[in-house]
Order: C-alpha cells, then sequence, then structure tokens
C-alpha cells in the first residue's frame, strides 16, 4: 500500500474525484503549514519559519488512500489585517444591502483590491469559498483579541465549516480554555488540540473524527483515512522492530578472531565496537527514514552531550555501568570494554585435540569451519563477541528511539531526544535474559551480515522474526 501522503502538489480546481477539499486558514506564524508537515509525514513541505508572512501561495498536497486521493489540504498565506479588511467589506456590501457571506466575499474578490492591499487575504478567501470546509489553526499562546473574532467573522462568511485547532498546546502559556470559551461564543464548538510538534496519539483521528461530524457527506471517506492512518502505524511499527531485530542478530552473531597477544586482541575489540557502531548508526538511519525522518533529525547518537547518559558512546564505560558492566581500571578491562572474550577451551581432550591438530595438518584453508575454530583455539587464538550488556543497551536505545519517532510531529525542528523515554527500560531489561535468539545467534557467526562468511538462512529469518516478536511484548 502507498504511503498516506503524497508531496504532488494538489490541482487547482480540476479533478475533485469526491476527494474531501480542506483549507487551512489562520492567523500568521500560527502553524498552519507545520500542520500540514505534520500530517502529511512529510518534513519537506512548504517553508516553516518563526516568523510572520512565511507563506505566500496557496499550496496543495494529497493525503492518499489506497492510491486515491482521499483528502487534498491547502495551505495559505497567514491572515494579518482581518480588521481593515472587515470595514472595507462593510464599504462594498453595507450591511444594508443584506447579502449572503459568500457574496459579500464574491464582491471583495471581485473587486480591485483584492488584488492590491488586501491580495494574501484574497488568496486565503478564495481558497475557502473554493473548499468543503476550513481548518483554523490558533496559535493558543496569543490571548483572545478582536483581530481574531474579525478573521473568524471574515471566514465563517465563506459558508463553509470551520474546525479550530489549537496548536502550541504543550507551552506552559497556553490558554486552551480562554479559547475554547471564545470559541463557543462565536459557535464554534468543536475543537481540536493538536501540537504540531508533539502531536497526540490520537490527534490525527480526533481531526478526521470532529470534521466528520462536520462534514457528514464526507464521514465514509474519513473514516477510510482514519483506518488507513492505522494500518499504516502499525505497518511502520512492526518494520521498525524488524529493522532493530536483523540489528540485534548481526550484532551478536558477530565475532572476531584474535591471536593471543594483549595489543592484537585490543585492536580486535576496538575493531569490534567499531563494526557494532557502525551496524547500529545504519540501523538508526533505516529507522529514521521508515518514519520519514531526516538522519540530522537525531545528531547526537554517539557524541556525549552535557550530562546525559543516554547520549553517551554505546561502548563508554559509564553507559555501560548502567547497564552492569563494570568495566575495571586495568588494561585490558578498559581495552575489552563491550567485548566479551570467549575462554571456551574445555571439553576437547588432549586425544581429539592432537587428532584434530593431525587431520586438519596445519591446512588451514582445507579444514572446515568447526574444525578451523577448535584449531584457532589450541593455537590459542581467542574470539570475542559483544557482552551481552551491550545488546540490552542497544535494545534499550533503539526502543527508545521507535517510540520517540512514534511522537514526534514531523514539524519538529529541533533534535530528536530519547532520554526521557530510556528511564524505567533499563531497570526493565536488565533483569530480563537475553533471549534465547540472540543466545543462538552469538553461537552462529555466519548468520551476521557484518561477517565475511554471512549465510543467509531459513532459521535466521525465523529467529529476526520471533525476536521482533519478543521486543514488541518489552
Ligand atoms: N513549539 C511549537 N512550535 C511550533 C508549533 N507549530 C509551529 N511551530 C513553530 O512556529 C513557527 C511558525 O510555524 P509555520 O508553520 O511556519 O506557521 P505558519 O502559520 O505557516 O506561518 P505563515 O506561513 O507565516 O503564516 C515555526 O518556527 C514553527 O517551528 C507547535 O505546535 N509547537
Ligand atoms: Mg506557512
Amino acid at each position: 500500500m502507498p504511503e498516506l501522503s503524497n508531496m504532488a502538489p494538489a490541482p487547482g480546481r480540476t479533478n475533485h474525484n469526491g476527494a474531501l477539499r480542506l483549507a487551512v486558514v489562520g492567523h500568521t506564524n500560527t502553524g498552519k503549514t507545520s500542520l500540514l508537515r505534520t500530517l502529511s509525514r512529510n518534513p519537506h513541505f512548504g517553508e516553516v519559519k518563526d516568523s510572520p508572512g512565511t507563506t505566500r501561495h496557496v499550496e496543495g498536497l494529497r493525503l492518499l488512500v489506497e492510491g486515491d486521493t482521499a483528502v487534498e489540504l491547502f495551505d495559505t498565506p497567514g491572515l494579518e489585517d482581518g480588521m481593515a479588511l472587515l470595514d472595507y467589506l462593510d464599504v462594498l456590501a453595507p450591511p444594508a444591502e443584506r447579502l449572503d457571506g459568500p457574496s459579500r466575499i464574491q464582491r471583495f474578490l471581485d473587486s480591485p483590491e483584492s488584488l492590491g492591499r488586501f491580495e494574501q487575504e484574497a488568496r486565503v478567501l478564495r481558497k475557502l469559498l473554493e473548499c468543503d470546509a476550513g481548518i483554523y489553526v490558533i496559535d493558543a499562546r496569543d490571548p483572545v483579541l478582536a483581530k481574531h473574532r474579525d478573521e473568524l467573522t471574515l471566514l465563517a462568511a465563506c459558508g463553509h465549516p470551520l474546525l479550530p485547532v489549537l496548536n502550541f498546546t504543550h507551552s506552559p502559556e497556553q490558554r486552551i480554555e480562554e479559547w475554547r470559551g471564545a470559541l463557543a461564543r462565536l459557535g464554534l464548538h468543536a475543537v481540536v488540540e493538536f501540537d504540531t510538534i508533539a502531536p497526540p496519539l490520537d490527534g490525527e483521528d480526533q481531526l478526521y473524527d470532529k470534521l466528520a461530524l462536520l462534514l457528514d457527506t464526507h464521514a465514509s471517506t474519513l473514516r477510510a483515512l482514519k483506518q488507513d492512518i492505522a494500518q499504516q502505524r502499525l505497518q511502520r511499527h512492526e518494520d521498525a522492530l524488524a529493522l532493530v531485530a536483523e540489528m540485534l542478530i548481526d550484532i551478536a552473531a558477530l565475532r572476531l578472531v584474535s591471536p593471543p597477544e594483549p595489543d592484537r586482541m585490543e585492536k580486535a575489540a576496538e575493531q569490534l565496537r567499531g563494526l557494532a557502531r557502525k551496524r547500529e548508526d545504519h540501523c538508526i538511519d533505516a529507522l529514521l527514514k521508515r518514519y520519514n525522518f531526516r538522519s540530522s533529525d537525531f545528531p547526537h547518537r554517539h557524541l556525549p552531550l552535557k550530562g546525559e547518559r543516554w547520549d553517551m558512546d554505546l561502548f563508554h564505560p559509564q553507559a555501560l555501568k548502567e547497564v552492569g558492566i563494570q568495566v575495571g581500571k586495568g588494561m585490558a578491562a578498559g581495552a575489552m570494554a563491550g567485548a566479551t572474550l570467549d575462554m571456551f577451551t574445555a571439553g576437547i581432550s588432549l586425544g581429539a585435540a592432537t587428532l584434530i591438530g593431525a587431520a586438519a595438518g596445519g591446512l588451514w584453508q582445507g579444514a572446515d569451519k568447526l574444525g578451523r575454530r577448535l584449531l584457532g583455539r589450541l593455537r590459542g587464538y581467542q574470539e570475542l563477541t559483544v557482552d551481552d550488556a551491550v545488546l540490552r543497551l542497544l535494545s534499550i536505545r533503539e526502543l527508545a528511539l521507535i517510540a520517540a519517532l512514534e511522537r514526534r510531529g514531523h514539524a519538529a525542528q529541533g533534535p530528536i531526544d530519547i532520554s526521557a523515554l530510556m528511564d524505567g527500560r533499563e531497570e526493565a531489561l536488565r533483569k530480563e535474559k537475553l533471549p534465547e535468539e540472540l543466545l543462538e545467534a552469538r553461537a552462529t557467526p555466519e548468520w551476521s551480515t557484518l561477517a565475511d562468511d554471512y549465510q543467509p538462512s531459513l532459521r535466521r529469518t525465523e529467529a529476526v522474526r520471533r525476536l521482533a516478536g519478543k521486543l514488541a511484548r518489552l
């Protein structure tokens, strides 16, 4: 199924195809373009800036359901001088003439001032007249002023339903109650709270439910859109967990062999850490992409950041300590941080060892895989794998990232911060045994796509699927 949103600009008056057409209107700098970004999950739509008059022209986008346009949303320039326009309208179409709202607006649109002083306002009203309804975006931090009431009078005159959307609802300066009261006095009782930076999880449902009440002939389209959104959300979540499970299997199965000398082992541990970091990075990028965010939205992946422990490097001693690894002071312990040394030598009798040695006869290339490993061990080679605690930390981090992405609006411009979402998970995971699938991966080096001898297998695919299921339950 295609992704919900589509960057193609919606056409002007042509090709309605039964799609619901909504004009997003409001005072300047209230977050209209931001709302469109979030609803379309497209962080590249339009231009967003903290200054008035950013959007100068009407620009549309489509929300698709199974390839068909369900809703066309139109971004419009901000209203700046509703008061003056209302005065002008009183001169142009005096109340004594008793014209209805749309006729008064049309008279204004036919007047020369609609191309002059009130050009921006004319663009907004023309679009709203063409549409089925308007979404009126409010900066909930603003006090309710006469200019807002005048704007609403003008917009209501277009004769279409208006749904007010209160934006900036997370701000401590929000005046939600004041706004709800003022809107009710103007006859606007259906109101949605929808912060475009961090929208509520059911924000879209609320928006489309309330629109369906105002526009009952489009109720079935809105229902289909809601179902599609819910299904896409579920699919994204499942895909994300599969990406994390793939990464965990790859890193758990990663196994490096090193000669026993301390400096060589230290080098191997560093290489192991580098490979694990790179694989995590790759996973993070894939997650960001799956949720339609930019790679640059999560810049502090490995850098220590102002005491935020969770922004630390995966192998930073402090980060490891938090999940149960105590990194000692000695050179070896420090150098090996995050890597488990496989000391396995037991279980092979001297006789068997001699036999293997004799059979292989130093023909390293010809020895089969197990023979090669045993031979390596007998020669004192050590195998390095990634420590349990690192796998736990990776699970926690990626699950927190998924949670953050699912809460983030596509209008958000600040960096993603997962620190708050890590709390609690850490404790829960520390108690958990490492899942069976990761233990199996650790014993199966060819499961790692990072290994030269990686081999795709059904068992691996199954392990990824089961692990993703377990992650879903965490
Ligand atoms: N904190 C916060 N900031 C927001 C929210 N919505 C928008 N912004 C910011 O508000 C500013 C204006 O947002 P825009 O989307 O450009 O507003 P607009 O209504 O399209 O502005 P014009 O096109 O100029 O009328 C930008 O800096 C946004 O990042 C929100 O819900 N919370
Ligand atoms: Mg704008």
